[in-house]
């Protein structure tokens, strides 16, 4: 077997977020948040009708998570603050110290075992209060969103140095606002998700700016991030129409968000605001419904980003499709195998595909394009149905990874890589039907027992050694 070092002072960590580990949904004050209010309200959505009330219960057992960091023996640790913890209003009228004081407490026991906390400020979670004013549709979203990040970086800079503003923007706007599959479950494909993407958008930057402008200028070595699904797309044959479609398909999943921050030339990718324009006119309106980014918005954009945060986990194979122009969906994700012969584990869900060159072209991608951005993969990870075995999960761990080490050698900045998730937890809509941990979750159990999968014990062997074997 072919054998590959990570370089010293390459971060291995793991991951969660709040709302899929924390529960005590409305323990010590904490406000609601569109996820509670979506999952009281439509239990349907989300299989087996659980919901993140006790989820991992992580607000109760965050010594014994810590505990399993030590085990794994990560340099890093990545969870999220649920903003209607700190803010149960959403807004800096009510700071609830007790929310904060969580947050003190798993920062100080990470910090006590040099454990690097990486933070996310939004991991889908808005406080309902403001959902119920519009949430990210709104355009007093991004100053709603500066508040809080004020608090945040005011409390937590002398500890932490690094930040994701907003997880997964698309993932939000898309799915949150364009279709009814997220929270907060609004179905205005075409038009809301557009809304949402320029607010967050420029939330992320605002907010930025403000480190920049009041920490970065003092000395403090933090770097703010922001990220984005990163998922690899190929057409699924070399006919044009489908190169074509496969192009378009990146410049809306991947070039609306990142196009914005690290092009040339900055602003929304023209693909875009062409089809969405074109679209719009053939349905009446009078302006398109992405809305324009101004001069000053662009600026605002541009190079707002230390790092670029990599969620990636699969490769979807792209054909022209059939539908409607006018947002993500409208190309068919042809679903075969990509494992192009290997012999990969499959995973139950269709839209997973172990396919470790995915995450090598994403780098060619993005290096050719946006001229080797610095990143950080923030997430990468498999699901297994419930139960302890992950043979597939260390197959595909040691397949990403050597991935990821030969995207260095050609040339990657890479911070480092971010296992998710580091235990079970609510996996959104699919409820626990879904396992993404390194560790399992016996949920059924008063103490939510954690155990060890193989691929924890896999994980750490190869942080210790920092060597990554050929397999793929
Ligand atoms: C995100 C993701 C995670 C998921 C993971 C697996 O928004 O970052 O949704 O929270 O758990 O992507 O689907």
């Amino acid at each position: 077997t072919k054998q590959r070092s990570f370089r010293e002072g390459f971060l291995f960590g793991a991951g969660t977020s709040a709302y899929q580990v924390e529960g005590a949904w409305n323990e010590d004050d904490k406000g609601e948040s569109m996820w509670d209010r979506f999952t009281h309200e439509h239990p349907e959505v989300i299989e087996g009708a659980t919901n993140g009330d006790v989820a991992s219960d992580s607000y109760h057992f965050y010594h014994r998570d810590v505990e399993m960091l030590r085990e794994l023996g990560v340099d890093h640790y990545r969870f999220s603050i649920a903003w209607s913890r700190i803010l149960p209003t959403g807004l800096s009228n009510k700071v609830n110290e007790k929310g904060l004081k969580y947050y003190d407490n798993l920062i100080y026991e990470l910090i006590k075992y040099n454990i690097e906390p990486v933070v996310t400020m939004y991991h889908m979670d808005l406080p309902n209060r403001l959902q119920d004013l519009g949430g990210w549709a709104n355009p007093l979203s991004v100053e709603w969103f500066v508040e809080y990040a004020t608090i945040l970086f005011e409390r937590y800079s002398s500890k932490v140095k690094y930040w994701v503003t907003i997880n997964q923007p698309n993932k939000i706007c898309m799915d949150g606002y364009g279709d009814h599959s997220m929270a907060p479950g609004i179905n205005m494909k075409g038009i809301a998700d557009y809304l949402c993407v320029k607010n967050i958008m420029l939330a992320h930057a605002k907010a930025y700016r403000l480190y920049e402008k009041n920490y970065k200028a003092n000395n403090y070595k933090g770097l703010v991030g922001i990220a984005l699904s990163m998922n690899w797309a190929e057409p699924v044959n070399n006919k044009t129409e489908n190169v074509k479609a496969t192009d378009d398909y990146r410049a809306f999943t991947i070039g609306l968000y990142m196009d914005p921050i690290w092009s040339a030339e900055g602003g929304f990718p023209k693909v875009v605001r062409d089809t969405i324009a074109k679209k719009g006119k053939e349905k009446g309106f009078s302006k398109s419904r992405l809305p324009e980014l101004s001069a000053e918005e662009m600026a605002l954009l541009k190079g707002a980003a230390d790092f670029l945060g990599m969620n990636h986990y699969t490769t979807f194979l792209v054909q022209k499709g059939s539908t409607d122009y006018e947002s993500p969906s409208f190309l068919d994700d042809v679903n075969v195998d990509l494992t192009q012969g290997k012999d990969w584990k499959k995973s139950r869900s269709s839209w997973l595909e172990g396919a470790p060159f995915g995450l090598y072209k994403i780098y060619l991608y993005i290096n050719q394009k946006y001229d080797y951005p610095k990143t950080f993969i923030t997430e990468h990870g498999w699901f297994t149905k419930p139960g302890i075995g992950d043979q597939s999960r260390v197959d595909n761990l040691r397949g990403y990874l050597f991935a990821l080490q030969l995207a260095m050698e050609d040339g990657a900045d890479v911070i480092g890589y971010t296992a998710w998730s580091f235990m079970d937890n609510v996996e959104w809509t699919a409820g626990i039907s879904e396992r993404f941990g390194l560790y399992e979750v016996a949920f059924d159990s008063e103490e939510k027992k954690r155990t060890a999968r193989m691929s924890a014990l896999v994980y750490k062997r190869i942080i210790e050694t920092r060597i990554i074997e050929e397999n793929w």
